[in-house]
């Protein structure tokens, strides 16, 4: 059967398929179609609208982004297959520079993620040049190999999909964490400064909106956001979600 655009199973299709077109094109790796399925399942509970929380933890990261001296994006295969426009838009947005940073790395894969954010408009992707490589302490995967002028002097990195693993090495190295990830109760949804428990399809949307419009107030260097507490928040909202599709 055929499900109309507007219908949010059709907006989730229509993400899967991109998905699927980015792993064909060699963005994606096999491990990121199954981390989307996960995704997929908890964006599924949350009724594939944004939540109430996720809307708070947005605010807070453009604050957070347009306040930090040395923002970087950490791309991935599945951002860049998802949402390569909206990470040149938000690099545009929030001043952020933008770096390839690959769990599975490889240079083929490195080369056609750059390739792909350079069509969409990034003028400069780090994490290319190996000469410019550096390494965050205390971590064994290949995303501990990060661009001396990109993460490795950053103050705040947003990672949006990322693996518990490295979120808690970023964090150790005294970067300020901002991610996506549908899962609220992964490692590193709970290790991050910001978690913004969203589709990051409509969330790097959002961000962007909110970079735009927050550039235009003055912002107070200190304010507070309460991950943790907007966690459970988001928790109690997919399980009252959940409670609804029951009785539905
Ligand atoms: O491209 P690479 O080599 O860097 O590999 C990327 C993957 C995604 C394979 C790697 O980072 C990985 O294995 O990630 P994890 O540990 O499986 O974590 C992915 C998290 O992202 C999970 O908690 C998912 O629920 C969540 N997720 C999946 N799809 C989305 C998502 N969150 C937001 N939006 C999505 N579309």
């Amino acid at each position: 059967m055929l499900v109309p655009r507007s219908h949010p199973r059709a907006a989730s299709l229509h993400i899967r398929e991109r998905l699927v077109h980015g792993y064909r094109k060699g963005l994606v790796v096999e491990e990121g179609l199954l981390a989307h399925g996960r995704g997929e399942m908890f964006d599924y509970l949350m009724g594939e609208k944004t939540l109430k929380t996720s809307h708070d933890a947005v605010k807070a990261a453009s604050r957070m982004l347009l306040l930090a001296k040395r923002p970087v994006i950490s791309v991935n295969g599945n951002l860049a297959a998802l949402c390569p426009r909206e990470i040149v838009v938000l690099a545009r947005a929030s001043g952020a520079k933008i770096e390839v940073n690959l769990f599975y790395a490889s240079e083929k894969r490195k080369k056609a993620i750059a390739g792909v954010l350079k069509r969409s408009g990034a003028k400069e992707v780090l994490g290319l040049d190996a000469r410019c490589s550096q390494k965050i302490p205390n971590l064994d995967s290949a995303r501990r190999v990060v661009d001396e002028r990109g993460i490795f002097i950053a103050d705040v990195v947003l990672v949006p999909l990322e693996d518990g693993d490295r979120t808690e090495a970023l964090k150790r190295f005294g970067k300020k964490v901002i991610t996506f990830d549908l899962n609220p109760m992964s490692r590193t949804a709970q290790a991050a400064d910001i978690t913004i428990v969203d589709n990051v399809t409509r969330g790097m949307q959002l961000l962007i909106k909110s970079c735009r419009k927050m550039k235009k107030c003055r912002l107070g260097k200190n304010f507070k956001f309460d991950n943790k507490k907007n966690l459970s928040r988001s928790i109690l909202a997919i399980k009252n979600n959940l409670g609804r599709m029951a009785h539905a």
